[in-house]
């Protein structure tokens, strides 16, 4: 749960000019933790003065805003980074470096226009810095250690503040050993809001944001490796993953925006099932509505966000997923041949003698380990996992759903749970196929309307 008393906190900042002594101005604003992995539900901000004008509030998936004060006009938020334990699915922990107690840390939600000030604390072994990846802002606050700033060790706090010039999608990570510190986890995403109406920045009903990350927990450990670069194993939206990611719940006839980040190190084709969405902003900004395309994939590049956006007008439970089919595996090893017609009679009873755990893996496919009890290493997931209305629905890492609901009230982001089709409208097994049309014999010299024929007698050009 969100700790609540730095409200009373942000409730002072509204009468600070004539009440609070300079001693209490000059503290730290509280670094408000969260210790629940859940999708918290949109932060409204309080209405103090110098809030700015109300906007539609984001949605992080398995995350949460991190609440400002206001002092004398200026947004402040703390940061702390530091060791957390984050529970990646339902009884999967690993150690991860984050910010105020989850990795990733907490969304931040500004409008344009807003001066913002970010204290940021240092509780981690080793030094850090945070670079703002997108935004227009002096040299001196890009947060590139070595480059703009000295690192922030261990125990101190800095202090980064500018103007959120540009609204849009961006997010924020480490400019510091930066291969360990986002291997553990250090990442967060960050919101500008439009200060007034833009003519490229439609209104929507829901609008949702999450990172790509990616770990390499090895089976019955904790703590990620930090040195890997492409054999990750564990594929996942804000250090979470199937079933452990919520859906997306939209409205029928919702508009939805979607903004997603990648801090992995390769790309990921973000799929959607049920609609055509268009992207409609990247980190760079809002994309000009005459380069504006249909999709139902859209790649999402290393370093790069995507912002799309559609209308939910069909009813369901829409899977969406990365449409690399390794990552929306659990954690496996990438050493299993393909057993695909392999005849293994025989040949298990003799391994078995070697060795008495020996399975037999995927002579029919995989499909067969997602309904295996099998036993796994403790602290790990299942390679397979995540179970429907009708059985195992065999994805795991980077996959949940989209449920569209015309029942739901605005702004009711609860799973509605599973979709009840109407009668007639799911696929179905029937008694018996229709006769497909006879295949012509071998031995028809002529060949089937349609069908290219081989040149005879010419071999190349002359
Ligand atoms: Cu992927």
């Amino acid at each position: 749960m969100q700790r609540r008393h730095f409200f009373a906190g942000a409730a002072l900042g509204a009468v600070a000019a004539t009440s609070v002594s300079r001693v209490a101005m000059a503290a730290l604003p509280e670094a408000v933790q969260q210790t629940s992995a859940d999708t918290a539900a949109p932060w409204t901000p309080p209405g103090v003065t110098g809030a700015g004008r109300p906007y539609q509030p984001v949605v992080t998936l398995n995350g949460w805003t991190l609440p400002w004060r206001m002092n004398q006009g200026v947004k402040e938020f703390h940061l702390v980074a530091e060791p957390v334990v984050r529970e990646m699915a339902p009884g999967f922990l690993v150690n991860m470096w984050g910010y105020n107690g989850q990795s990733p840390g907490p969304t931040i939600e500004v409008v344009e226009g807003d001066r913002v000030r970010i204290f940021v604390t240092n509780r981690l072994p080793e030094h850090t810095t945070i670079h703002w990846h997108g935004q227009r802002l002096p040299n001196g606050m890009d947060g590139v250690g070595g480059l703009n700033q000295p690192q922030i060790p261990p125990g101190k706090t800095f202090v980064y503040e500018f103007e959120a010039k540009r609204p849009g999608t961006f997010m924020y990570h480490p400019h510091a050993d930066e291969m360990v510190l986002m291997a553990m986890g250090m990442m967060g995403f960050w919101v500008t809001h439009p200060k007034g109406r833009h003519p490229l920045i439609q209104e929507v009903q829901r609008d949702y944001c999450f990172l790509l990350n990616a770990f390499d927990v090895q089976p019955g450990s904790m703590t990620p490796q930090v040195n890997t670069m492409l054999e990750q194993n564990i594929w996942a939206w804000n250090s979470r993953v199937f079933p452990g990611i919520s859906p997306l719940v939209a409205r029928l006839n919702d508009r939805v925006r979607v903004r997603v980040g990648n801090l992995t190190m390769t790309n990921h084709p973000i799929h959607i099932h049920g609609i055509e969405f268009e992207v409609t902003g990247t980190d760079g900004g809002p994309v000009p509505k005459s380069a504006r395309w249909p999709e139902v994939t859209t790649d999402v590049a290393v370093g790069q966000m995507r912002q799309i956006e559609f209308i939910a007008d069909e009813p369901g439970d829409w899977a969406m997923h990365c449409h690399k089919s390794h990552h929306t595996m659990g954690a496996m090893g990438h050493g299993v041949p393909t057993m695909i017609g392999a005849d293994h009679r025989g040949l298990v009873g003799r391994l078995q003698k070697v060795n008495p755990d020996y399975m037999v893996m995927g002579e029919r496919g995989m499909a067969d380990m997602g309904e295996m009890e099998m036993e796994l290493p403790a602290n790990t997931f299942p390679m397979m996992t995540g179970t429907g209305p009708y059985g195992p629905i065999e994805m795991g890492g980077m996959f949940t759903t989209l449920k569209v609901r015309a029942d739901l009230a605005a702004g009711d982001y609860r799973d509605p749970g599973w979709y009840a089709m109407p009668p007639g409208t799911q696929s179905r097994e029937v008694a018996s196929a229709p006769t497909p049309p006879k295949a012509p014999s071998p031995d028809t010299k002529a060949a089937p309307a349609g069908t290219a024929r081989k040149p005879q007698g010419h071999h190349g050009h002359h």
